[in-house]
């Protein structure tokens, strides 16, 4: 296939965006086999399949490198409850928070978890996403938390979509080992991450460290077994306070470290040496109403990458939108329209160890957007509405 009569956003340079503004695309075996101006499309592609585009622009497929999309029920009523005076302790004790959404996710089929899950994967692939990663972290039980990494997997077979898997068992300490949470790693967490593993059903390992779920000790313990299993680790750090998370994630060289609201310089300087990226989300910051931005600039002057997220999840981000995740990074945390491109591009492939994504160059898989829009910072700029024409998943419109 030859895509022609292409704005195209390669993303291969900073310089304005990589644009080339007359370009040519030519797709083989799921993969870009060549990308430049139309005036130098090889010989060898000119008998391919040819699509014009008419003048629309081109950019790497979106990939939501961090998700809780497979949980059970929702949290409207406690998002009312709250707005009707309720604090988050009283919501909590009447039975709210994380551990309505455990009781709920443990209650659901695995059959029910995906139809759910499936309505929030459609509204990301209604917006030109082609990879997302998916956590546990709502089972805290051995069969939980294993069925909800099948259900992760089951997306993939049953909708055009990538999925990373990230096990979160470290997520919150359930309420049958309240005050043990120790004992909830060795005998709960642990066995199920063994387990989990051994049956392919991890990507990566997450944790969530802060003073209402584990603490670095704690955190190590997994990313131990994780480092035995050969298994990537990334981290739920510095959300609600600097916890020591950031540089823990930096000592194991995880992938990325996720939210820091409250990171310092020097946790950029940490996530700089170790080449992990940060992921903001700016999700999770709009619903809590927090204060605190990142460090962006921190982040920039260090050159660690920048990735962008949904967080989508129940409780402290109910968002399923990418584009609206990337207009609320550049409003409430001032990075550029580019910043926020290559947050749910190629920084967000680092994030997930995806080789070969979040570019468009020769050798990358073929993953790409289509969009009525005629400049890159549309993408990020409007509220509320989707560009997007069409979308190319593994070489295929
Ligand atoms: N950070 C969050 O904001 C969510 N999980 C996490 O580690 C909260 C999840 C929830 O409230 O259900
Ligand atoms: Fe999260």
């Amino acid at each position: 296939m030859l895509l022609t009569n292409a704005q195209i956003v390669t993303l291969q340079s900073d310089d304005n965006f990589g644009l080339i503004a007359d370009g040519a695309i030519a797709v083989e075996d799921q993969n870009i086999a060549w990308v430049g101006p139309a005036k130098e499309v090889p010989g060898r592609h000119l008998n391919d399949e040819t699509h014009d585009i008419a003048g629309r622009l081109v950019t790497p497929a979106l990939i939501d490198c961090h998700t809780h999309v497979v949980f059970g029920g929702n949290r409207a009523a406690e998002f009312e409850q709250r707005l009707n005076g309720a604090s988050y302790e009283e919501v909590a004790k009447a039975g709210g928070g994380i551990v309505s959404t455990v009781t709920a996710t443990r209650a659901s089929s695995p059959e029910a978890l995906l139809a759910d899950a499936l309505t929030r994967v459609d509204a990301l692939i209604g917006e030109g996403v082609c990879l997302i990663e998916v956590k546990s972290g709502y089972g805290l039980d051995h069969e939980t938390e294993l069925k909800m990494l099948r259900v992760a997997r089951q997306i993939a077979q049953a909708r055009p979509i990538e999925v990373k898997t990230s096990f979160l068992g470290a997520h919150a300490v359930p309420a049958e080992w309240k005050n043990k949470p120790d004992a909830y790693i060795d005998k709960v967490c642990i066995p199920a991450l063994r387990a989990a593993h051994a049956e392919g059903l991890v990507d990566a390992v997450d944790g969530f460290c802060e003073g209402i779920a584990f603490d670095a000790t704690q955190i190590s313990r997994i990313f131990d077994v994780a480092v035995e299993l050969g298994l990537p680790v990334k981290l739920h750090a510095e959300q609600l306070s600097n916890f020591g998370g950031t540089k823990l994630a930096a000592k194991y060289g995880a992938l990325s470290a996720d939210h820091l609201e409250y990171a310092t310089e020097e946790d950029a300087i940490a996530m700089a040496k170790a080449g992990t990226v940060a992921t903001v989300l700016p999700g999770a910051f709009y619903t809590l109403r927090e204060t605190q931005a990142p460090p962006i600039q921190a982040f920039r002057d260090h050159g660690v990458p920048m990735a962008l997220a949904t967080d989508c999840n129940p409780g402290s981000s109910p968002l399923i939108s990418a584009l609206l995740t990337m207009n609320m990074a550049c409003t409430l945390f001032r990075m550029t329209p580019l910043e926020a491109l290559l947050g749910m591009t190629a920084h967000a492939a680092t994030a997930l160890g995806a080789e070969k994504r979040g570019r468009i160059v020769a050798g990358a898989a073929a993953d790409l957007c289509i969009w009525d829009a005629a400049h890159p910072a549309e993408l990020a700029y409007r509220i509320g509405f989707n560009p997007l024409h069409s979308r190319i998943f593994k070489g295929s419109l």
